[in-house]
């Protein structure tokens, strides 16, 4: 422990001075009133230095390393009990501002997480992921047959695949289609990250192909997941063709958002996908993102529900079902799961 006395006209000036000195793992053990005005004892014990609460975090935007593991630039350390003092709050927003969140859901997080009263920012994070969003993961054997919709490139396709590869592990049969303009590779697509052969992921030539298709399938009250057309947001209503293959088969319509797309048009795809009735989204390129809580304000003012969360090409660790925890592991930039949550796929 080491130890110092800091004389100062006030508290502050004596805290700033402390802080100066010692940086900012100082905590105040005294402070008297003087004659001169404040007397300050602050001590740093090296044993005892800040916690890296986000220890695997790289380094964003005019963040210091220091600064992305402790999530704690502004946080201002001074606790009398003589723990590295952090400032929960001030941890939160800086960490989701940093991952791109808009203010007003970073402030409302880090309020939130404050108030549940922990002294680990992980934690508090969680519990305030868990308060304002919803999780609603796609269990292994879909209850429904999938329609997945979102722009070009999203990644209906790869996670069409994947969600169809998940099934089978988990020992349920699922048809998988896709309707994508050849150029696209989407069928390809789908049958590598399936691993399927590619004439097992039916592919119609036209629309009218497809509902017959769908008709077929629910004759046989067979599941499929279809990787449906790229939407075109300046069409009248470009949720028209997967509504109505989704209601041929009493479908779900499940939103693909890109992490990587621009927060206005992730924040405006997002109100499309509720005006059309969807209810969930996966959250596809997390990996590749550096901005990963850029749409979560959104998202979480839409009420919609977070689905499966894509951090790869690979099944099941390219696509895990959402929950706070799991969020705040990718936040926290830790990329692979542990090795128990292989088999924890619904
Ligand atoms: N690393 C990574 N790549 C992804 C993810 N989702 C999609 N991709 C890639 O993004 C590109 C577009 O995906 P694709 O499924 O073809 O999108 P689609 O146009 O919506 O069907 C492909 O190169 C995918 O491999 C993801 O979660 N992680
Ligand atoms: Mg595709």
């Amino acid at each position: 422990m080491r130890m110092k006395v800091f004389r100062a006209a006030s508290l502050a000036d004596a805290i700033s001075a402390a802080r100066a000195d010692m940086g900012s793992e100082a905590v105040i053990l005294s402070s008297v009133r003087t004659s001169e005005g404040v007397e300050l004892r602050a001590a740093v014990d090296p044993e005892r230095a800040r916690p890296r609460f986000f220890p695997n975090r790289r380094a964003g935007d005019g963040e210091t390393a220091e600064e992305a593991r402790t999530g704690a630039r502004s946080a201002p350390p001074v606790h009398a009990n003589g723990m590295p003092g952090i400032n929960i709050r001030a941890a939160l927003r800086h960490l989701l501002v940093q991952e791109g969140a808009d203010e007003l859901f970073a402030q409302s997080v880090a309020a939130a997480g404050a108030n549940l009263g922990g002294a680990n920012p992980s934690t508090a994070l969680a519990g305030a992921l868990q308060a304002m969003m919803n999780f609603a993961p796609i269990p292994a054997g879909p209850d429904r047959s999938i329609v997945l919709v979102g722009e070009a490139g999203s990644g209906r396709s790869l996670t069409a695949g994947k969600l169809a590869l998940t099934a089978e592990i988990g020992g349920f049969g699922v048809e998988l289609m896709s309707f994508e303009a050849e150029r696209m590779g989407g069928r390809e697509r789908v049958a590598c990250a399936a691993r399927r052969p590619l004439e097992a992921i039916f592919s119609p030539a036209n629309p009218a192909g497809m509902l017959t298709e769908i008709a077929a399938l629910r004759l046989e009250d067979t599941r499929f997941i279809l990787d449906a057309p790229p939407l075109d947001l300046r069409a009248g209503d470009p949720f028209a063709p997967a509504r109505e293959w989704a209601d041929a088969a009493d479908a779900e319509m499940v939103g693909v958002l890109s992490a990587q797309g621009h927060p206005g048009e992730m924040s405006d795809l997002v109100d499309r996908f509720k005006e059309a009735g969807i209810r969930r989204i996966i959250l596809t390129r997390l990996d590749l993102s550096r901005k990963k809580a850029a749409a979560l304000g959104a998202i979480s003012r839409s009420r919609l529900s977070l689905a499966q969360l894509g951090m790869g090409l690979m099944v099941p660790g390219g696509l895990l079902p959402a929950s706070a925890h799991r969020l705040v592991r990718i936040l926290a930039g830790e990329t692979s799961e542990p090795s128990s949550a292989r088999g924890a796929l619904s």
